[in-house]
């Protein structure tokens, strides 16, 4: 299943709607091939795999042999067959599974129809990494939005500019690359207006010059406010650049910005701002599963204020910019201390100069009422199911 993991890693930000799954082919312990997720519309995971092995060692090697595949294979015709059925019928004896599918067209369906073919099924292999590795489809399909990492690069008290805005490159090349990398595995990359207007940003992902996938653009901008001219609206992947704004712009104004080929994606506004709730629903129906937000301040705090961001990519300068420089995270309007954003860190390291710190944000805090009984339910569940992640 490990392998398999990272083989699906290779897919993230390239199979949206579709989650990035990966599969490999067993057989005596030794692996004879694998592959992950092709893009939307191409073969699923555990195709790919099967075919592989097919080719380099013939029909006959599937007979017998046993497929880890990160998530539960469908038995639906979507816009491919079942991959139910191409197990089933290359006569493989056992499937491990990380967890099931939540798609209402699968959900367990897959896993009954294996069983009733006499495949040896089990379920919750490496489970919490296979959902994580699923994390931004999960988040489609249980919330009805894109996961929502955010990425902030400051001084390590915490600012991005001096008070006059000059900002460009706080941290050095190391950083600079993971973030790149950290573009390429996300179906969007998001921005403010304000951010659009100050930097005017090209928001591609080039790791080391080399350029990877292109995640779509997306810029918060409810009053039009990115100017025609402005890159992501005319560069030669214009047609990559979605403009999340409200309904009722001028006909002229909206053709300004769509001239090479951006699209304007409407949302309906709450208390005169762009309601980000309803607006990243909109995203997740377009068929995005995870957008990596890239500030400014104001983006991220409103973000953080809603309960929406799901995880912090922190990297933070050697360097020091003082009260009167501005915010990576604008005002969060917290009366009390215990209504703090609440982190809970998954990795650190050193990124040559810079530090890197990866953090998951824990759900705002409820009543004392839910908390009580969340804490009920989960000591019932630790007992119900000795041993954790198998
Ligand atoms: C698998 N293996 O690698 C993936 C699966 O439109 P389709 O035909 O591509 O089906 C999409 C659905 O299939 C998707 O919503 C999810 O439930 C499942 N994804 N299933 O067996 C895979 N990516
Ligand atoms: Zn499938």
């Amino acid at each position: 299943m490990a392998r398999a993991l990272a083989l699906a890693r290779r897919a993230e930000g390239r199979t949206h709607p579709n989650p990035p799954v990966g599969a490999v082919v067993l057989r005596g312990g030794r692996i004879l091939g694998g592959g992950s997720t092709r893009p939307a519309g191409g073969p699923h995971a555990e195709a790919v795999a099967l075919a592989a092995v097919r080719r380099r060692f013939g029909e006959r090697a599937l007979r017998g042999a046993t497929l880890a595949t990160t998530l539960e294979p469908c038995c639906h015709h979507g816009r491919t067959g079942p991959c139910t059925q191409a197990i089933i019928e290359a006569g493989m004896a056992r499937v491990w599974i990380g967890h099931l599918d939540p798609n209402p067209a699968v959900r367990g369906r897959g896993v009954r129809l294996l069983r009733r073919a006499g495949i040896a099924v089990e379920v919750g292999i490496c489970e919490a990494r296979c959902r994580r590795q699923h994390r931004g489809f999960l988040s489609v399909q249980q919330r009805g939005r894109p996961w929502l990492a955010l990425k902030l690069a400051a001084s390590l008290d915490g600012r991005i500019a001096t008070r006059s805005g000059e900002s460009r490159w706080i941290t050095g090349a190391a950083a600079r690359a993971l973030v790149h990398r950290l573009r390429a595995r996300h179906d969007a990359v998001m921005i403010g207006s304000g951010t659009a207007r100050a930097d005017d940003p090209q928001l591609t992902a080039r790791p080391g010059g080399r350029r990877l996938r292109a995640p779509v653009r997306i810029v918060v901008d409810s009053q039009l406010a990115t100017p025609p001219g402005a890159r992501l609206l005319c560069d030669g992947d214009a047609a990559r650049t979605w403009l999340l704004t409200r309904r009722g712009h001028s006909a002229r104004r909206r053709a300004a910005r769509s001239a090479h080929g951006a699209r304007l994606v409407e949302a309906p506004l709450r208390a005169g701002r762009l309601d980000l709730r309803r607006a990243l629903g909109r995203l997740a129906a377009l068929g995005l599963t995870s957008v990596l937000v890239e500030g400014g301040g104001g983006l991220a705090a409103a973000l953080l204020r809603q309960g929406l961001a799901d995880e912090l990519h922190w990297f933070a300068a050697p360097a020091l910019l003082g009260a009167d420089a501005r915010p990576a995270i604008g005002p969060l309007a917290l009366r009390r201390l215990r209504e703090r954003r609440r982190l809970c860190v998954q990795e650190v390291r050193r990124l040559g100069a810079d530090l890197y710190l990866r953090a998951e944000l824990h759900p705002p805090e409820a009543a004392p009422g839910a908390v009580k009984a969340a804490l009920k339910l989960a000591s019932i569940r630790r007992a119900a199911k000795p041993g954790g992640e198998k």
